[in-house]
């Protein structure tokens, strides 16, 4: 039983050890790794009292256990040395704990955001909560997308949190932990990608029924791809040339446009969500054209996650000439039952047919 236990458990801790799983152990930057040392600070030594206790206690059960004919023992009740002895001790790990604490903290405070240099610039970058996806917006490139926060490796990322609906919680297991986006209260965090690679993320403050598919990407790639993908970022859409994919852009137009922005089709440009969809003076109200309540979809088919990760977008499945589409592809699957596939989600729109979906997925999946 007990190497069975083990096996069990084993797995368990084995199977968190992936690639690419989310893990604040699993570092791929200078805050994620400051915090998860805290972490192996106190694991140690809690691991050293608990080995000190426990064989202290294995040790008297065994020495001293009662024996025939034994007297009892002295009664140490009330004794004042030992009372002050083990009442420090403790008091004294808690602060050696806390002084690695208040460390951590300013560590990756945002007051100890680092300098822009040659070798580690800084980008600004607002994350938008919204119910439930997330919005990202650079305000240096006047460019905002959805689900994917793509990033140049080795820049210092100053995020500005917004939320004007709920509290929700951003949080990169791999880059950075969890800091609220609080509506009227305006946080803000750092990180640092040494790293390539793809780090999933988290709203991690409950948020309401679909709080769990309220995921995101951050896409950590070199200066160069960033610079090309970003220069991409900031072209209007492009406007389709075969006949299916210019059906899509005109059902778009009509049935999609009150809720999405395609940057060239219904909007002028990308707009700031922190900016302009606000209560504050010049404020301008849901539904117009600066404050959509879906995402923006002017590069949709560049990104790898539909709604907030509910879906993956499997674009290589979504050949509109694909007879089996409903099936294979994810956006088809998402534009057929939004609310079977997120329920409760703001997308409520009417049933569309299957020529409909197919026109539109041609049309989204070619805005590259
Ligand atoms: C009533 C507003 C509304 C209408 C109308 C609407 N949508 Fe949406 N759409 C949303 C919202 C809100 C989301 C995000 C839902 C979520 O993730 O919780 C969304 C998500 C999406 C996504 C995923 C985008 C991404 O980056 O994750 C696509 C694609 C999409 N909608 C396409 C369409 C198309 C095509 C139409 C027209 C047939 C349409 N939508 C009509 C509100 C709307
Ligand atoms: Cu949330």
């Amino acid at each position: 039983m007990a190497l069975l236990g083990c096996l069990l458990l084993s797995s368990i801790l084995f199977a968190a050890c992936g690639e690419n799983s989310p893990s604040i152990l699993n570092t791929a930057g200078p805050v994620a790794e400051s915090e998860s040392g805290l972490f192996w600070i106190i694991l140690w030594i809690a691991v050293v009292i608990f080995i000190l206790v426990e064989g202290i206690l294995i040790y008297s059960i065994a020495r001293y256990r009662e024996r025939p004919g034994m007297p009892n023992p002295f009664q140490r009740h009330g004794n004042m040395t030992l009372e002050l002895i083990w009442t420090v001790i403790p008091t004294l790990v808690l602060f050696v704990i806390l002084f690695f604490t208040i460390r951590g903290l300013l560590e990756v405070a945002p007051e100890n955001e680092p300098a822009a240099t040659a070798a580690q610039p800084r980008m600004a970058v607002t994350a938008v909560g919204h119910q439930w996806w997330w919005e990202f917006h650079y305000p240096n490139y006047n460019v905002t997308t959805a689900d994917v926060l793509e990033v140049p490796v080795g820049t210092t990322i100053s995020v500005d949190l917004f939320s004007n609906n709920v509290i929700h919680s951003f949080w990169v297991p791999a880059l950075t932990g969890k800091t609220d986006l609080v509506p009227g209260h305006d946080n803000k965090k750092w990180f640092v990608a040494d790293k390539e690679g793809t780090y999933m993320g988290i709203c991690a403050e409950y948020c309401g029924t679909q709080h769990a598919n309220m995921r995101f990407e951050v896409k950590v790639v070199s200066k160069d791809a960033f610079k090309s993908w970003m220069s991409t970022q900031q072209q209007a859409a492009a406007t389709p040339n075969e006949d299916l994919a210019k059906k899509g852009e005109d059902l778009f137009k009509n049935q999609c446009a009150s809720c999405h922005g395609i940057v060239g089709v219904n909007v002028k440009q990308y707009y700031d969500t922190k900016a302009q969809c606000t209560d504050a003076p010049g404020g301008k109200a849901n539904g117009t054209p600066e404050c959509l309540i879906g995402p923006n979809l002017t590069h949709f088919g560049s990104r790898n996650l539909i709604a907030g990760g509910v879906l993956d977008n499997n674009t290589a499945q979504c050949d509109p000439n694909n007879p089996n589409l409903l099936k294979d592809c994810n956006l088809a699957k998402w534009l057929k039952d939004p609310q079977g596939i997120k329920p409760g989600n703001d997308m409520a729109i009417g049933a569309l047919t299957n020529e409909q979906i197919q026109q539109l997925v041609a049309y989204l999946e070619g805005l590259k």
